[in-house]
């Protein structure tokens, strides 16, 4: 263990308090593990702030290496964290605290000046659904309530890291404080993590997101789960984009404490790029060449548990086609000096919804995920592996299985082995199709951008945006069917624009703004919308998703290289007349359902989008996105 650097955290005096603006003592502590030296120097104020409100036991500069994990690993092991899963190589297995299973949407808020900078404010008393605002003096109150003392007795980890290759022209680098080690070795999975990042931000221009994290204490001081402490009734996701600082508690779950993905990526990320010029995006991105050897790459937004995943590690049935994976969560894109936008995927690992994946769904990620890899709330069984719903029941056989609440499980229970959030997080490097282009430091150039969702009914397989305007309200009328992946219950088919609702770090209305610009930056790529999920009237699902999907983006692949194989329709562009390669497939697809335009259902989709605008968005709707409403409108009641 290195020993550098103790005692070199000095007390900060008033200016590094001025965010958080809290009176607090004066403190000397000593670093316990990691170089203090290699801190800049706003780093280390940063440190020291965060040392004199949580008051921990010891600090430790996390260095990246495999040394440091050994050690942590160590730790939790001791604590009853994870445990090992021998059938594997490095693979660990988290059970949390069961209040503590997915993001908090509800508990998640944007703190600015004005509400306005954050969420519309609409003349509908409705409750908003584009984000949760928090004034400054309200945030104060809630650190204050929770942060002072909250590390008292345990270490904080200090985790420098980079979103995107470190010295990227598209990267950002954040300074993750927590004081859990299950987060420090997540996020050297999820990000680049450790000495490199500081060295280069010795180099650099020394900016970086604040990002501080506890998983608290309960007000009682005890912990229900000792093994995995939390404070799920006070738990809350802050963020201050106009000092690019993050500040949670009480999570150790996830989105609301790997500080890199959904809070910095996304919401401080989608602040940053709309200051700077360009999209930070809930989207996977893939390349896929054609027969002929031609390559683009695709960017697509599905909201959270929607197979984001699948389609990123894809298996193409249709032959002679390749698709590689760059990214299954979040695009950063820029327009290049040329006008290209191109696309980087700022996150290093894949933290990616375990229950449905399977060889038969998704072979590329079991054969990616079973090597120096973290679960969290799935099921374990007796041979030390792991077992989810969907997985192959081969897996079951001659083993006794424990569920995600270390219970022993039986099949007759009716209760799922893993909780339907459950994860795993395995770092992308080891994707067998990872694109050879996926740590490029200009990115991808991005052909194509797609949105989508669980439509069970009325909308088709696949259908193009007009233009880029229309394709911008096609992204802000998205609709789907809600998931595990937050706190929501059952099949309700919720609004989630741009699959961005839980995402957004400033209001929606600015941001549809700031889409519809990008026409004057650069060649916007052609949007599409999919849905895999249609379903017949017999609740059977119509299209056989998957591997099967390369059919509709080879579809995909012909309208951006110009082939004219569409028809117009009142809602877009569809692939006309067998123009969809069905070829070799062996089911029967009934493209006149999977394709069917009822009348009604449009009507009806119309309405819940013009209501949806007027409740939600209000005054701040771009005239541009009203107008493609209008016409959408129109178009529907000549049907
Ligand atoms: C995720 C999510 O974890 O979207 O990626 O919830
Ligand atoms: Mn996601």
């Amino acid at each position: 263990m290195l020993l550098k650097g103790a005692q070199l955290l000095r007390c900060g005096l008033a200016p590094a308090h001025r965010n958080l603006n809290l009176r607090l003592t004066c403190r000397f502590l000593s670093v316990q593990y990691g170089d203090a030296q290699i801190l800049t120097p706003a780093v280390k104020q940063y440190v020291e702030k965060c040392v004199d409100l949580c008051q921990p036991e010891r600090v430790h500069i996390c260095d990246g290496t495999e040394g440091e994990s050994k050690l942590l690993q160590g730790i939790m092991l001791k604590k009853g964290t994870i445990i090992p899963l021998p059938k594997y190589q490095n693979c660990w297995l988290a059970r949390t605290n069961p209040a503590d299973v997915a993001r908090v949407e509800g508990k998640t808020f944007i703190s600015t000046d004005s509400k306005e900078q954050t969420v519309p404010v609409t003349e509908k008393a409705t409750p908003g659904m584009l984000g949760n605002w928090m004034a400054e003096g309200d945030l104060q109150v809630a650190i204050k309530e929770r942060f002072p003392g909250c590390m008292k007795g345990r270490t904080m980890y200090v985790i420098p890291f980079s979103m995107g290759p470190v010295g990227s022209p598209l990267s950002k680098i954040g300074i993750e404080i927590t004081d859990s080690p299950y987060v420090v070795e997540s996020m050297k999975i999820m990000t680049r993590a450790g000495n490199p990042v500081l060295k280069y931000l010795q180099s650099g221009d020394g900016q970086f997101v604040k990002c501080l994290h506890s998983v608290g204490t309960p007000k009682s001081g005890v912990q229900a789960m000792p093994s995995w402490p939390c404070d799920p009734e006070r738990t809350i996701v802050l963020h201050k984009p106009a000092e690019n600082e993050i500040v949670s508690y009480g999570s150790g779950y996830g989105g609301n404490s790997l500080l890199g993905k959904k809070c910095l990526a996304l919401r401080i990320g989608s602040t940053i790029a709309k200051r700077e010029g360009w999209l930070a995006e809930h989207m996977l991105i893939l390349g896929i060449t054609n027969p002929q050897g031609k390559k683009i790459y695709i960017a697509a937004a599905f909201p959270s548990a929607c197979g984001k995943t699948n389609l990123a590690m894809m298996t193409p049935t249709l032959p002679g086609y390749k698709v590689e994976c760059v990214g299954d969560d979040i695009a950063w894109m820029k327009f290049d000096k040329k006008g290209v936008l191109r696309a980087i995927n700022p996150e290093n690992g894949f933290f990616g919804v375990a229950p449905g994946t399977s060889r038969a769904t998704n072979p590329i990620a079991m054969d990616t995920i079973f090597q120096n890899s973290v679960f969290t709330n799935v099921a374990s069984t007796s041979d030390g592996g792991v077992y989810w719903e969907g997985m192959e029941k081969d897996q079951l056989k001659g083993v006794t299985v424990t569920d995600w609440l270390g219970k022993l499980w039986s099949q007759e229970s009716g209760k799922p082995a893993a909780h339907p959030n459950s994860r795993f997080c395995t770092p992308a490097s080891q994707c067998p199709i990872i694109d050879p282009a996926w740590e490029d430091s200009e990115g991808v150039p991005i052909s194509a951008i797609l949105f989508g969702g669980r439509r069970p009914s009325g909308v088709p397989l696949v259908y193009e945006a007009r233009d880029w305007k229309h394709g911008v309200f096609i992204g802000a009328a998205m609709r789907s069917e809600a998931t595990a992946a937050a706190e929501f219950k059952g099949k309700v088919i919720m609004h989630d624009p741009f699959a961005m609702r839980p995402f957004f770090g400033y209001n929606f209305g600015d941001y549809l703004g700031h889409w519809l610009s990008m026409e004057q930056r650069g060649q916007v790529p052609k949007i599409f919308h999919v849905n895999w999920f249609r379903k017949s009237s017999e609740g059977k699902f119509l299209w056989p998703g998957f591997g099967e999907n390369s059919r509709v983006l080879d579809w995909i692949f012909r309208r951006v290289e110009g082939e004219q194989c569409f028809e117009d329709s009142p809602i877009g562009r569809l692939p006309s007349k067998e123009s969809l390669n069905l070829e070799s497939l062996k089911e029967n697809i009934d493209l006149d359902q999977l394709f069917e335009l009822p009348k009604d259902f449009w009507q009806q989709e119309v309405d819940a989008i013009e209501r949806y605008f007027e409740e939600q968005v209000g005054h701040h709707l771009p005239g541009a996105v009203a107008e493609e409403l209008r016409k959408l409108k129109a178009r529907v009641a000549d049907m």
